[in-house]
């Protein structure tokens, strides 16, 4: 059976960053709305806006005080209003960012709960005694050993209660308690009343981290780490997949034949129980974001220690994820997003072959099987971000590790700035470049976080129009996804899982088939024997016509030039 998002693109604005119409610095809806023929243009499906929800804006709104309203540094609702209808005249579809492991330390539900100790809004988050024999409040008296996704403990102390709260993000997204019915009530009644004003799905925080063991025992502590790692006892614990189902039950099952998306962001999750939370029989969600493709050029799992990517272990673990969803579930593909560096500086090449590299990215992400997501800037081939001294980043992430790591671990200034800057999540919050006006067409006030200086040469005013551009690129791609069946439905097979450089698949249905070769280095290189295809184009085991590639001039047949893409179709059209 085909469900409707296996031809769909999504596109991820993060509003912050996405364009600015009042001047204040920082994007806002009616920046979004004002952007609305762009992204129609481009040709995408479903937009996907990360939290515009009142915030103290600790993680940039991943922190929300109310679940309800729209923070007034984005808008209001009405203007939320305006964007749905907007998109939906467009063809398009709203998701909205849901982020219900934690709230704000500011949020009403933990105001209460922090009140005292016998408040009826006490469970409602982790609350625990200082580990027994120490005296709450000092050192190492915290109730278990996790640290903090954010630097720290995973565990703040509250003077006046004389307990602790989890927190695995920062000391101000305290994690909510999904043991307590009540909980897991208030949430599915926010979610449907979203529903009922028209979003059409939601994107989920870290709700993998949703189940954890109600034992909360202590980590590994691994060597050179200051905390342990209690990810063992709540990445997908033991009532995950009964919460989602419920979650289903309760807010999506009833809504019929409405076309929704769920996508859950799963940080750690496994191929097998991917499959399990996007089996359509199982009724959990539609789509799972994954982490083994952007870990891999982490040293020991630590995004401060970055290391070079080998394109054989990305192949390996991409062409896993495709065989492992092949029978049941489905893939969401992506090469970035607002916590990941800019897909063509990390897995390209973002000096001489920036616009090619870009473009062949393009190409072999969507070709996989799965529904490809774009983070805005990736379609005009935006880059990472220089960040010259520590005062130019923003991201709590960011700041709180330079901090831990200069401070209580004792590293050198320049060490760790240098560290910083290939993985760090500030590389994909730049402002979106809509031109080469000093503020980039993004905002014609002093911009939230620093502007890339290539936003002169690299802009969204001189692609759009040009037939060469990134852009018209990205355009062409997901348009061969919405004409073309083989892309959404082919079988797919790895072919030369060896090779260094290239990156070679095919897609196949019973009447159609491509062959996509992707060349990831900058040097040319010669194409070996493809297994079941000959290169001479009179043998019937031809790859086909050019359907798709990134370089003007044709080339020779048994090489692939510096990032050149190809892609062959045969079959009937
Ligand atoms: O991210 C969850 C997550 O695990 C990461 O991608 C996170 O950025 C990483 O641990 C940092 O190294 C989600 C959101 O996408 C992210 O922006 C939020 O900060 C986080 O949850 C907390 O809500």
């Amino acid at each position: 059976m085909n469900q409707w998002f296996e031809n769909a693109v999504v596109y991820q604005v993060y509003p912050r960053s996405f364009a600015d119409s009042n001047g204040d610095g920082v994007g806002d809806l009616r920046g979004v709305i004002g952007k609305l023929d762009y992204l129609h243009t481009l040709g995408i499906d479903v937009l996907w806006l990360s939290p515009i929800y009142t915030s103290p804006q600790d993680d940039n709104g991943y922190d929300i005080s109310d679940y309800r309203d729209i923070d007034p540094l984005f808008g209001t609702l009405e203007d939320l209003t305006e964007l749905t209808e907007g998109l939906h005249q467009r063809g398009m579809k709203l998701v909205m960012d849901l982020v219900v492991n934690h709230t704000s330390d500011e949020h009403p539900w933990f105001v209460q709960s922090r009140s005292s100790r016998d408040n009826p809004k006490r469970d409602w988050y982790w609350w625990q005694d200082a580990r027994p024999g120490f005296e709450p409040g000092t050192p190492g008296a915290e109730p278990n050993n996790w640290g903090s996704a954010f630097s720290g403990s995973a565990w703040a102390y509250d003077e006046s209660s004389g307990q602790y709260y989890l927190h695995l993000f920062s000391k101000k997204q305290p994690d909510l308690n999904w043991e307590n019915p009540e909980v897991r009530t208030a949430v599915y009644e926010m979610m449907n009343w979203w529903l009922d004003r028209g979003v059409d799905g939601f994107r989920m925080d870290v709700i993998n981290f949703i189940s954890k063991d109600p034992l909360l025992p202590d980590g590994v502590q691994h060597e050179g780490r200051l905390y342990g790692d209690g990810s063992a006892f709540f990445i997908s614990g033991p009532r995950i997949h009964e919460f989602l189902h419920e979650m289903h039950t309760e807010v999506f099952a009833p809504r019929g034949d409405r076309e929704l998306l769920t996508v859950a962001e799963m940080p750690g999750v496994t191929v097998d129980d991917a499959a399990q939370f996007t089996d359509p029989a199982r009724e959990e969600v539609n789509m799972v974001f994954q982490f083994e493709h952007v870990s891999l050029d982490h040293l020991d799992g630590d995004k401060w220690q970055p290391t070079r990517l080998r394109l054989t272990d990305l192949k390996r673990s991409l062409g896993r994820w495709q065989a492992g969803l092949a029978e049941h579930g489905w893939n969401s593909l992506y090469w970035s997003n607002h916590d990941q560096p800019r897909a063509v500086s990390r897995f390209g090449d973002d000096g001489e072959y920036r616009k090619l590299s870009a473009k062949m990215l393009a190409g072999i992400l969507h070709l996989h099987r799965g529904t490809p997501y774009v983070y805005q800037g990736e379609e005009l081939g935006m880059t990472n971000m220089t960040f010259a001294e520590i005062g130019d980043y923003r991201d709590i992430e960011v700041l709180n590790h330079h901090r831990e790591a200069t401070t209580k671990r004792g590293l050198r200034e320049s060490d760790v700035l240098a560290s910083l800057a290939p993985m760090n999540r500030d590389n994909a919050r730049t402002p979106v470049q809509w031109s080469d006006a000093p503020g980039a067409g993004f905002t014609s006030g002093v911009p939230w976080i620093g502007i890339n200086p290539n936003h002169t040469t690299i802009n969204a005013a001189t692609q759009v129009d040009d037939p060469d551009s990134v852009f018209s690129f990205y355009r062409r791609v997901i348009e061969l996804r919405h004409s073309d069946p083989v892309v959404a439905s082919g079988d797919f097979t790895m072919l030369l899982p060896g090779d260094e450089h290239i990156y070679a698949f095919t897609r196949s249905t019973p009447d159609a088939r491509l062959l996509v070769l992707g060349n990831f280095s900058s040097e040319p290189q010669p194409l070996p024997p493809l297994p079941g295809f000959t290169t001479s184009e009179s043998d019937a085991g031809t790859p086909g016509v050019l359907v798709l590639g990134n370089y003007a001039e044709e080339g020779t047949a048994g090489e692939l030039r510096p990032w050149e893409l190809r892609v062959f179709r045969s079959g009937p059209a």
